[in-house]
Formats: structure tokens, sequence, C-alpha cells
């Protein structure tokens, strides 16, 4: 560019986007795939923007062949008039300065702005190349940029009779650890924004694959986000209950429907970002729910016969799925994550609002209403029954008295940091899984085959299965909600690591999934705490000669059976249990920290984990088998 001017004004410009070059994972949270895929939502949520403020129909995303990404939309297309005060075209100064993003005028509050809100010109300083193409006023302008610095000045292109903004960009690979988009991740956040944003037709074309795309425009909202959560689930009423309201400039959205299942599935959003550690909008829904049904249930004699049931906030939403979005103006997130909402007045706006509109539904849907009510009734007595029953086991169990199952072979080690756990299926493998251990700081529970599947229990039940209760009992950790005085408590768990380790045949794949479920549904701190993993036992062992190897995949077999290609005799002996390996061999590969690989479970995101984990060990056959069908390939690591 020859006669680029540095003035006063270009030179803070630069100054701001070197900060972000600096310290990237400040202004976008990571450098890593998160990262990546944020710059993506940042530029979307511009358009989005221009949508809810009514003048954007569509958003077009691509992924191109070399990732680099542009998104399209049909708003009014950035500004591209002289601003005179910052001496530069209005366009270049939303894409180079921070925070610039927004609208100028300020009357219409940024709505989406990602969790870190930070603005195309993040994108900008973090990209290789960018492009901005704008169609306004008849005309096509664009202009680009290299890692943020200007490369041309605004340039006309022709003639249009279109409107609307299209960003491409390349992320820097100096400053990302990949830069591989993925389609599905990009995908989800789409989805959710569609389903957020009711109306929006969003689109993603894959080009790097033939044919790989998706549109998403849901015009029911909300109420097809439940639908869609709730796909493989047994519906108690015909369609989820929706309201919506303006109300002091805030907009509060809720759509909830109950199923015949016991699992709370409540997700919250402010400004179209998934609150996960919920905050004041989720707070206040839950008083809300708590107060109408009590007042409904109390007003229409539900109960007969036993006086004394409190029915508490949670009977009330066992089987419930709900989502709750608000749109507010200066959103404060909170907590370490940022994903908490913060802002007081909103627990008082929500509250009033479910209250009025739920209070009015129950009265205007009697059959409904009965049904919800008799449901949350029978939690009630069903969480007292296990109440009672987790009472008599702890007498019979002398849990009292900190007392541990029979049948765990516990460790030396009392700090849980340095002690882990390893839950074994079958008297034999638990047998070798002893011999095999160090006993210094690795305990072993055997478990007796297959345990409960919880995704068709009630409470009453599962806390009287024994295997659960031999669980419970040697993490320490207690059992049931967080909010009870004797519930689950995760600084009581006595073992830092929980290494579920079963064979590596389809009866362990199952037994696996059975634990699995339980941690998750009923043990869910454990897993957001990180304390769960999956021991890798190995499928093959190769002998040749004297050399020996152990492998752990059919892949991993043949790329080592090409390399020993020119050995003769090569022994394959395949592991159908971990009873097969002899102590010292199950240590050396799945046991001893120092040779083994342990998987971390993760729970990244729970709305996909919660339609898993209900396809999989649900009552609907279905859908099940239709899963496992198109993810034959991949059903091995779907657990982790
Ligand atoms: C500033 C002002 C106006 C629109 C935009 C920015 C805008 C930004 C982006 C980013 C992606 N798509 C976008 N669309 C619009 C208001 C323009 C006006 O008043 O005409």
């Amino acid at each position: 560019m020859a006669d680029q001017q540095y003035t006063a004004d270009s030179i803070k410009t630069l100054k701001g986007l070197d900060a972000v070059r600096k310290r990237p994972a400040m202004y976008i949270g990571s450098t890593g795939s998160p990262g990546l895929h944020h710059l993506v939502y940042e530029v979307v949520d511009n358009s989005i923007d221009e949508a809810l403020a009514g003048y954007c129909t569509r958003v077009d995303v691509v992924i191109h062949a070399d990732n680099s990404v542009s998104v399209t939309d049909d708003g009014r297309g950035i500004p591209v008039g002289y601003h005179a005060e910052e001496k530069m075209c209005a366009l270049q100064l939303v894409l180079t300065t921070l925070h610039a993003g927004g609208k100028f005028d300020n009357s219409s509050y940024k709505v989406s702005g990602g969790l870190h809100g930070v603005g195309v010109s993040c994108v900008n300083a973090l990209s290789v190349e960018m492009t901005a193409e704008v169609r306004r006023d008849g005309k096509i302008y664009s202009m680009a940029f290299n890692r943020g610095v200007p490369v041309t000045e605004l340039q006309t292109l022709g003639d249009t009779e279109k409107r609307g903004t299209r960003i491409t960009f390349k992320p820097d690979p100096d400053v990302f650890e990949t830069t591989e988009y993925s389609f599905d991740i990009l995908s989800k956040r789409l989805r959710e924004l569609a389903f957020l944003n009711k109306g929006i037709i969003i689109k993603i074309v894959d080009e790097r694959v033939e044919g790989k795309q998706h549109e998403f425009c849901y015009p029911g909202g909300l109420s097809s986000f439940i639908t869609y959560l709730d796909e493989n689930k047994t519906p108690l009423h015909p369609s989820p209950i929706c309201f919506s309201q303006l109300k002091d400039g805030v907009e509060v959205e809720i759509a909830m429907q109950y199923n015949d299942s016991y699992n709370e599935n409540i997700f919250s959003f402010a400004n179209n970002i998934n609150t996960v550690d919920g905050g004041t909008h989720l707070s206040g829904f839950k008083t809300a729910l708590t107060r109408t049904v009590n007042s409904y249930i109390d007003s229409n004699n539900i109960i007969k016969n036993n006086n004394k049931l409190e029915i508490k906030g949670e009977d009330l939403r066992e089987g419930l799925t709900a989502v709750i979005s608000v749109k507010l103006p200066n959103p404060q997130f909170e907590g370490q994550t940022k994903a908490k909402l913060g802002n007081s007045d909103i627990a008082g706006i929500v509250n009033t609002s479910v209250g009025e509109m739920l209070g009015a539904f129950l009265a205007e849907n009697p059959a409904i209403a009965k049904k919800i009510a008799d449901k949350c009734v029978n939690s009630a007595i069903a969480r007292e029954a296990a109440r009672k029953a987790r009472m008599l086991a702890r007498r019979k169990n002398g849990m009292e008295s900190a007392g541990l199952p029979d049948k765990l072979a516990d460790c030396q080690e009392r700090d849980p940091a340095k002690s882990e756990i390893f839950l074994v299926e079958g008297d034999s493998a638990g047998g070798s899984a002893k011999m095999g251990r160090d006993r210094t700081f690795q305990a072993i529970l055997p478990l007796k085959g297959k345990i409960l599947n919880v995704e068709k229990a009630r409470i009453d039940k599962i806390i009287s299965h024994e295997e659960i209760q031999v669980m419970v009992q040697a993490f320490g950790t207690g059992f049931g909600s967080v909010e009870d005085e004797d519930g689950f408590n995760i600084d009581k768990l006595r073992y830092g690591k929980i290494i579920i380790m079963t064979d590596a045949d389809v009866d362990g794949a199952h037994i696996r999934t059975l634990l699995l479920t339980f941690l998750f549904r009923h043990m869910p701190g454990l897993v957001e705490n990180g304390n769960v993993y999956i021991a890798q036992p190995p499928l093959y062992k190769l002998k040749a000669g004297k050399e020996e190897r152990y492998v752990y995949s059919d892949n991993e077999k043949e790329t080592a059976l090409q390399s020993w290609s020119e050995k003769k005799n090569v022994v394959i002996q395949r592991y159908k249990g971990l009873g097969e390996m002899n102590p010292d061999q199950l240590a050396e590969t799945t046991m001893n920290p120092d040779t083994r690989t342990l998987l971390q479970v993760k729970l990244e995101d729970s709305i996909e984990a919660d339609r898993i984990f209900t396809m999989l060990m649900g009552e609907e056959v279905e859908p099940r088998r239709k899963f496992i069908e198109d993810n034959a390939e991949k059903v091995k690591f779907l657990d982790v």
C-alpha cells in the first residue's frame, strides 16, 4: 500500500490489535481448537445481531478447502463512509478497532457477542488474511488485511442490487495450534443459534468434502429446540409449553416439556451464550417453577393420604426438559469460565414472568396440569422411599461408621490426590488386578457383572442396587442432590482417579456404558471434576522370537505387522478378557502409570451427551439401532 498514512489514530489501532496478537487467549479463550472455532462464532454473532435488529434473514458459513472460512449475511452491510473523526472509512474502523464491532449509535445493544464478545477486529488480528466484501447503496466494496493490517484501500468492485456483508478469513498458523476446522463443531453451534433465534436461516457448507452441508431454520424456536433435545423421549404432554415476554428491556423466552424419564435437563442461555453454570435467569426460573407447581398441587388437593409429603424443587424438575433464554443489555458473566449470568435484576424478572405465565397455563390446561402434578408427587414419594432405602443400606453396611465394602481391596494411601480406584468387572479380572496393582496407591473394586441400567430406573430402585451402593460407599462421596446435607459431596471423594477397567469386548463395552450412565446421571460432579477415567487394555500381543509388543487397536496391529513383515512366525494373541493376562502383563499394559494410557472422560457437550445416553440406554429401540448402524465404525469410542 503506497501511501498508507500512519496517523496517531492508526497507530493506536495497530497497538490494539498488537495486544490481541500478543495475548490471543485473553481475547478468544485459547489458541487451541476452541479458540479457532470461536473466530467463526465471533463473525456470525455480528450477522445474528443484524438479524435480531430486523435487517437480515440468512447467514451462510462456508469452510473452504484451505480451512479459510467465509460468513455471508444479507444485512445492511458494514458502513463504508469516511469517518472524519477517526480519519478512515467506517469499514476499516470496524475491522481494526477493538470493541468497535458493534453499532456506532448504541441505540440497539449488541445481543450476541460471544462469550468473549471481542468483535471482528480480533478475528482480523488473528488471521493471515481477511477480506471484507460489503454490498450497500448499489455498490460492491471490498477491503483486505493481513494480520489486521490493511493491504488495500477501500475498493469499489462494481454495482449490485443486493445488500450484505461477507467476511472471509484464514486463521494465522503462527497463532493457532491447529487450523483445521471441524464441520461438526461449527454445525452444532450454528444449529443452537438457529434454535435460539427463531426463523433465521443459517447454512453451513464444507467445501473440503463434496456435498457436505446443513441448513438450519426453526420457525418454532425454543419449542423446536425442546423437540430436538427430547427426540428419543416419550413426552408427558403433546407439545412444549412456551412463553416469551419483553419486560424492562429484557426479553425472556422459555420452553419446557415433561417426559417420562427421571432426568432433569435444563439449559440456560443469556444473549445466545450457553450459561453452563446457570446464574440469575436459571435461579429465577427454578424459584418460580417450585412456587407455581406447588401452589397448583396445594389448591387442587393432588396429594392424597399423605399430608406430610414435602414436594421439593428437584421433584418438580424430574423428567423436565427446559430451555431458558434471556436477551438483555449489558450482561455480566461471572465465575471462572464466565459461563454464569450475574445480573441480579434478571432473577426477579424471570421469576415474575414464569410465575404469571406458567400459572395461567396450568389453570387453562387442567388435563396437562394434572399429569404434571401427579408426576411431581410420584417423584416426591420415590425420593422419600430412596431416603429410607439409603438409611437402611447405611445401617446394614455400617456405612455410618465410614465402613467400606467387604470386597474393596483398598490402598494404603489416604491422600485422594495420590490414590486411584479401579472398577473391574468380575471376580477373575478382579483377582488379576489385585495381584498386578501397586497396593500403596491403587485400590480395586470388583463388580458383579452388569450394574443396573439407571436410565430405566427410578431413584429408590437405584439406591437399593447392591453394586451401586458398594461403589458409592467406596468413593466416599455420598449420593443424591448436592443441596442435601447428606447428598453428594466431592470433598469427601477418597480417590482422585476412578478408573473403569473392563474387557475389550462387547460385554465390556456394555458394562462401561452402564457405569458411565450411572456416573453421568447420578454423580455428574465426578465427571465435571475430571475424576473419571477409562483404562485401555491391549487388544493383542504380537510376538516374534523374543520380541513382544502390545497393540491397542486393529489399526495399530496392521501397522505393527507391516513393520514386522520381514520377521517370520509372528504369533498374535488376542486378549478377550483382562483375566487372560497374567498380573504382570495387566500391570504393565493397563495399570502402571509409567506405561499405561488412560482416557479421561470429559463433559464437553452436555446437550449431545444427554441425547446419546437417552438413545443408548433408554426405552426406545429404533433410534438406538439406527445410531449403532450409523456409527458402527465409531461406536467403540463413543463413550469418551
Ligand atoms: C456497524 C453498523 C451497522 C451495521 C454493522 C456494523 C454490521 C456489521 C456486520 C458484521 C457482519 N455483518 C454485519 N452487518 C452489519 C449499521 C449499518 C446501518 O445503519 O446501515
